[in-house]
């Protein structure tokens, strides 16, 4: 049974009203990401950290799918094979669009994590410096999201899907972060079809086999359908 490996980035939220990173006025225009998005940033300044990541869990608590969440979630549910979606989002609008068993290689704002004990639980709407962690007490606990510099999760899950993938997608993602950047090498060393949907080409488009450009919410249904 042939098997997909679909990645998607912010690009597909963009339409469900969650600002990219990368494009004019995105969050890292606004923020400078060493400050908001680094292990570093987070030792110097959690207050201001938290700050960002309350205001962007809220936002993302107020968005709906959009047609293309949708339509993977269609996807998943009606296709013979077997299909893996890899988000580096951390929103959880694949899973409201009906998605399953999706990995969130860049974490979930909707978790906490302690970094004394590795527990993760629900992270509250506010989170605050020093919170203690219900597991351990331990009051250094963050926000469940990957940041530059850290490990992402779920590589060795997710290496084994490319290696063995028939076709990969890459949707909305600029290719401008690793490892994801090098999933598309991965899946056409093994042999994968492989498709971007974007906006705009990303900096990988010279990788893929094939391109459709447009918005998510257009080009990923007919893709789909
Ligand atoms: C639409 C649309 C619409 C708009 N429809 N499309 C050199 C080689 C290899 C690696 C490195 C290297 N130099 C440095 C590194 C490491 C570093 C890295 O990649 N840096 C680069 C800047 C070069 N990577 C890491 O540190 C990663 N870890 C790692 O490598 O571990 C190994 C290691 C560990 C320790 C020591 C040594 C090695 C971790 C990366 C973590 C990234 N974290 C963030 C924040 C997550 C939490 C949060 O959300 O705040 O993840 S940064 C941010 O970027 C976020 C995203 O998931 C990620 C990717 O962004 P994405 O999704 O592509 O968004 P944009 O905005 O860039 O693009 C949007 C796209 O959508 C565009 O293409 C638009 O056209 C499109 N679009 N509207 C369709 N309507």
């Amino acid at each position: 049974m042939d098997k997909i490996v679909i990645l998607t980035g912010a690009g597909i939220s963009a339409e469900s009203g969650l600002g990219t990173f990368r494009d004019k006025g995105g969050i890292w225009t606004r923020y400078p990401l060493e400050d908001v998005a680094t292990p570093e940033g987070f030792a110097r300044n959690p207050a201001l950290v938290h700050d960002f990541y309350n205001q962007r869990r809220a936002q993302a608590a107020q968005a709906q799918p959009n047609a293309a969440h949708e339509a993977l979630g269609r996807l998943q549910a009606e296709y013979a094979g077997d299909v893996v979606i890899v988000t580096q989002n951390v929103d959880a609008l694949h899973e409201a669009g009906g998605a399953r068993g999706v990995l969130h290689m860049h974490g979930q704002l909707a978790h906490a994590l302690c970094n004394a004990c590795g527990h993760r639980w629900d992270a509250p709407a506010a989170m605050a410096p020093a919170d203690p962690c219900p597991a351990c007490g331990h009051p250094e606990t963050r926000p469940d999201v990957v940041w530059f510099g850290e490990m992402p999760y779920h590589m060795d899950e997710i290496w084994a899907h490319l290696s063995d993938a028939d076709l990969f997608a890459a949707i909305g993602t600029s290719g401008n972060v690793y490892p994801a950047a090098a999933f598309v090498q991965e899946a056409a060393a093994a042999g994968a079809h492989t498709v971007e949907l974007n906006l705009a080409p990303s900096l990988t488009v010279s990788d893929f086999a094939e391109t459709r450009l447009g918005p998510a919410t257009e080009i990923v249904p007919r893709w789909v359908d």
